[in-house]
């Protein structure tokens, strides 16, 4: 009997499998990562967030007792839970009661378990009678999400494992810097260009990933919804469509073509900055491979206020030649967060109820009452996405429970995002750390994370997972279950019993309340994901699970994929003379997130200490920057102060930087809260800026 215990890495959409073993009798709390390398999708490799995880279970840097804002100091002190849930029911019960049922708000997170997605979502709509939940989900894969669904008629990020990579003959990847952001599963990357395949990267900066890469483009943020039209307007033109695919197993097809054929390849080098030349390579690599071609979305074309049509130009491309629906073919998005993917399944997502029914959907809603042991007619309707959400704190909506997200540092607009929060009447915050958000609340809970409790994960395969608890946690901390059931006890106690501290009896509830949905988990079970190192959604009651999607038919009514004719139009903010400069984000190696975890690692931050402004040595030259010196940018809504780090990889119009730092390096001061019309995604990725010398 071995004294370790197999689990999954606490941070992004991979999972990695890892072994946890107390370092020594006299030291429990004290972890050592040991590699596992029979779990398929990382095969013991991890990146070094990975490794140091269990740094942060160290009480020396954690909440280990719950905070109550005192009246008189204002500051935050030592409470006990019974007091500290006594004020969150009591906050609650005001602000109903003064505005209303809406006036409560609730904010989740894709790194919750699905157990506490499930919970959290069933808590909003029958405990507090909300309609006024989201989470920031919504800032991550919500436009592929959106595209996936209109062309697939189901949202699952990789229709296939990641295996499949390696196997493939040619993969576009649109936006991703797995180097960065999923080193693990790099291997995949190099093990397809090992076998003959190619890799394309489409990002503005020449990344770790794209330096890997048969061919780089790098087109203006904001503009890979013309790449993709000039893409497709070049497979018509050169007649590489796959016709008996197209009649055969979509629809819509010639609007689409339409739509494409105005794309002209000149027209789109004007608007991308990407030569003709290049964009041929591309659709050549892409038709000529063998067995088959993929195209991967991760975050640099999705966050974009025209995400969602991006996504479906990328997906009509993969559909017109007959690259998708097929063994070791089709479209897939990258998802983010460690449960990225089950987070969004669930119930926290504001119009969705758990197994991805929709919560305007009458039937959805009977059986999901049914389950839960309520009336359908109580359950409220859609409320708004996470940006209006926020947006709207202070205004209709009074007091806001927050459980796993840290929206001060990560929200688009952000320094107008904490006065929104700041003006709350009552905020409750649940986190393992003192979070910049959790610093604003009147009443921080301490609860336990990742190695100290159990739960399931939905990785972006959409093979759902395992973790395992492999310490006791700290004393004085408590589970967000356990906070959602003492939450429940105190103001409906008549549905207390429907939030069991056990995760494990609420994924039975889960199973059957997600069974017949497009997310149909009710055949999976704890011991199944153990037998067979995690099980493939939709896996319904006595069948079978589901590795790759799609081969015989679309999850559309009559099981077709559907074209969605899109046509190019401009970033929500263009440059001008005030704001020549593009600024685009996104993530570095070291850092996760806003930071809140790998920011208190001491070996993450000796890696990446701080925040920078990525610029060109032709923009440097006309700032008047060298390496190292203080540079600002400024947009619209505010501005960052950051060392400058010049390179050549990024073009000379864009400058980047990472988001995870709050203070003055904070980039989401200058972010663009502009969002895309169906999916209401914030454009992360791409807003006008000046650029100039911090003195
Ligand atoms: N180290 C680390 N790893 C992480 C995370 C983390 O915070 N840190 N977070 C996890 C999460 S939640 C997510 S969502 C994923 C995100 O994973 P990725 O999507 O790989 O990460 P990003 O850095 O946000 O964006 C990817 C690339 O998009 C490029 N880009 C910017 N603008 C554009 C554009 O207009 N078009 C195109 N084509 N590309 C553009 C950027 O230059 C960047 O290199 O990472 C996960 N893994
Ligand atoms: N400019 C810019 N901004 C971005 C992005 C970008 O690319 N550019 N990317 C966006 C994306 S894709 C994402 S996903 C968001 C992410 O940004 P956030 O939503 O802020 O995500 P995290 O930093 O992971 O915050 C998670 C918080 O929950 C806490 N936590 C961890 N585990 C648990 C738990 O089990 N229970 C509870 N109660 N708390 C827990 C952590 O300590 C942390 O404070 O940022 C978005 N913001
Ligand atoms: S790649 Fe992601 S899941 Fe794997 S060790 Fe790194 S952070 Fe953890
Ligand atoms: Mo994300």
């Amino acid at each position: 009997m071995s004294d370790a215990t197999d689990t999954h890495c606490p941070y992004c959409s991979l999972q990695c499998g890892m072994r946890l073993k107390a370092t020594g009798p006299d030291q429990p709390r004290s972890l050592e990562v040991l590699e596992r390398s029979d779990f398929p999708v990382n095969r013991g490799a991890l990146c070094g967030k990975g490794q140091s995880a269990p740094a942060v279970l160290d009480s020396a840097v954690r909440l280990t007792e719950p905070l109550v804002r005192d009246q008189a100091s204002g500051e935050l002190v030592p409470a006990s839970w019974e007091e500290a849930l006594e004020r969150i029911a009591a906050g609650i019960r005001s602000a109903q009661q003064s505005h209303g049922l809406d006036a409560v708000g609730v904010f989740g997170g894709g790194g919750l378990t699905n157990e506490k997605a499930y919970s959290l979502g069933k808590f909003a709509r029958i405990v507090l009678r909300t309609s006024q939940i989201d989470y920031n989900g919504r800032f991550c894969m919500s436009s592929a999400a959106a595209a996936g669904n209109r062309a697939f008629g189901v949202d699952r990020g990789l229709p296939f494992p990641m295996a499949d990579i390696a196997r493939t003959g040619c993969v576009i990847l649109v936006g991703s810097n797995p180097a960065e952001t999923m080193p693990p599963a790099l291997r995949y990357f190099t093990e397809l260009r090992e076998r003959g395949g190619k890799l394309i990267v489409i990002d503005p900066r020449r990344t770790r990933t794209a330096e890997l890469a048969d061919l780089h483009l790098a087109p203006r943020p904001g503009t890979d919804l013309a790449l993709a039209l000039g893409m497709l307007h070049l497979v018509v033109a050169e007649a590489r469509t796959d016709e008996e695919f197209i009649a055969a197993r979509t629809t819509g097809w010639e609007e689409t073509r339409a739509a494409a054929m105005a794309h002209w390849p000149e027209h789109v080098e004007r608007v991308t900055g990407v030569p003709v030349p290049q964009l041929r390579e591309a659709t050549r690599l892409f038709c000529d491979a063998e067995p088959g071609a993929m195209v991967l979305t991760a975050r640099g074309p999705e966050q974009q206020a025209k995400g969602v049509d991006t996504v479906s130009a990328w997906i009509n491309l993969c559909l017109a030649t007959g690259r998708a629906g097929r063994p070791l073919s089709g479209y897939g998005c990258l998802t983010g967060q460690g449960n990225g993917q089950g987070g969004r399944e669930h119930g926290q997502k504001a119009d969705q109820l758990p197994g991805y029914r929709m919560l305007n959907d009458p039937a959805a809603r009977a059986h999901v009452a049914s389950v839960w042991g309520v009336d359908p007619d109580s359950l409220p309707g859609p409320g708004r996405s996470a940006y209006e959400l926020l947006d709207a704190l202070g205004g209709d909506i009074r007091a806001l429970l927050l459980m796993g997200s840290n929206p001060v540092v990560s929200a688009p607009r952000a320094t107008h995002v904490e006065a929104r929060i700041k003006s709350l009447d009552f905020l409750a915050v649940a986190d393992v750390v003192l979070s910049e958000t959790a610093a604003l609340a009147d009443v921080v809970l301490p609860v336990t994370q990742w190695a100290e409790e159990t739960g399931t994960m939905t990785n972006l395969e959409g093979r759902v997972l395992l973790r395992r608890r492999a310490v006791d946690p700290p004393d004085g901390v408590r589970s967000d279950l356990a906070v959602l059931r003492g939450l429940a006890e105190r103001l409906a106690p008549e549905l207390a019993a429907g939030f069991p501290p056990a995760a494990e009896e609420i994924f039975a509830e889960l199973r059957r309340a997600s069974a017949g949905g497009k997310a149909d988990y009710s055949g999976i079970s704890y011991e199944r994901i153990e037998a067979e190192d995690g099980v493939f959604w939709p896996c319904p009651e006595g069948g079978s699970p589901t590795p790759r999607m799609f081969l015989d038919r679309f999850a559309t009514p009559d099981g077709r994929a559907v074209f969605t004719p899109v046509s190019h139009r401009p970033a929500a903010e263009e440059t001008n003379p005030d704001y020549p400069v593009l600024l685009t984000t996104g993530r570095v190696l070291a850092q996760y997130q806003s930071g809140a975890q790998t920011r208190r690692t001491a070996e993450l931050n000796e890696a990446s200490p701080g925040p920078y402004v990525q610029l060109h040595p032709e923009l440097a030259a006309r700032v008047g920057a060298a390496e190292g010196d203080p540079v600002a940018v400024l947009s619209r809504r505010g501005r960052a102060v950051a060392p400058a780090r010049i390179t050549a990889g990024i073009r000379p119009d864009t400058v980047f930087m990472p988001f995870h730092w709050a203070g003055e390096g904070r980039a989401n001061a200058v972010t663009n809260p502009a969002l895309d019309p169906i999916s209401r995604m914030p454009e992360f990725k791409v807003c006008a800026v000046r650029v100039e010398l911090a003195t």
